[in-house]
């Protein structure tokens, strides 16, 4: 067996292991305000991920801090970071730069798969990302946004994973994660390419005999605008439009 497969099979039963943990934190969780910007480094921002079949969307904020000042929102788990690299053929195999400077992200998934709406909520606070090689329950969490203003997705160092999130659901975008999508999606591509490209997937799973299957999936090359979130106000029209 290659290392490739090796690595697949273990995460295959890694995540069947969490299909059906817990949210990482409760959805109703509601005290962004509580973050301390006193050195004014706080980057909070949201986008809406369109471009699904029937439809269906993605709304999401996230919060953190560039600690680096490399200007990338960075975060990597463990896990991820030296298992990644081994599901791309033409990788050299080397680990990805293991690190977080994420803090919190709420996904608000709307009209996927027979749910009208769901929310998940990360907090780093409550669970921090695991930076060890083990697995975790953060073992899936990645992220990746240059800060210039543009677009996610758009450039090839940038992407997300954000799973596992009840209900057995993961979120997936960007070249960067290309590899770690479930067989047979499709590689994912820089958003915004035209044809049967996709830079973003998300994947439900059950658990099989042989592991995590995927039941139901949706795709989209929906280019996403990132924008800063400014006031409580507008937080609450965007929940409740
Ligand atoms: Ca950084
Ligand atoms: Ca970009």
């Amino acid at each position: 067996m290659t290392i490739k497969l090796t690595s697949k099979l273990f995460i295959a039963i890694s995540l069947a292991m969490f299909l059906f943990s817990p949210s990482h934190a409760s959805p109703d969780d509601d005290d962004y305000d509580d973050f301390d910007d006193h050195d004014g480094g706080l980057i909070a921002l949201e986008f809406v991920q369109r471009g699904f079949d029937n439809g269906s969307k993605i709304k999401v904020r996230f919060w953190g801090r560039d600690l680096d000042g490399d200007g990338v929102l960075y975060s990597m788990s463990g896990f991820l970071a030296n298992n990644l690299p081994l599901f791309d053929p033409a990788s050299s195999g080397a680990p990805l730069p293991v690190g977080n400077e994420f803090i919190r992200v709420e996904l608000i998934f709307i009209d996927f798969f027979g749910i009208p709406r769901f929310k998940q909520v990360f907090d780093e606070r409550e669970t921090p990302i695991d930076l060890t090689p083990a697995f975790s329950p953060t073992a899936f969490f990645g992220f990746a946004y240059n800060l210039d203003g543009g677009k996610l997705g758009d450039d090839p160092n940038e992407g997300f994973s954000f799973a596992p999130l009840a209900p057995s659901v993961s979120y997936t975008m960007g070249e960067l994660f290309k590899n770690l999508l479930f067989e047979p999606a499709p590689k994912l591509v820089t958003c915004g390419q035209g044809g049967e490209t996709a830079c973003a997937a998300v994947q439900q799973f059950t658990v099989g005999d042989f592991g995590p299957m995927v039941v139901n999936e949706a795709f989209s090359n929906k280019r996403i605008k990132v924008r800063k979130i400014k006031s409580k106000r507008k937080r609450c029209e965007i929940e409740h439009d």
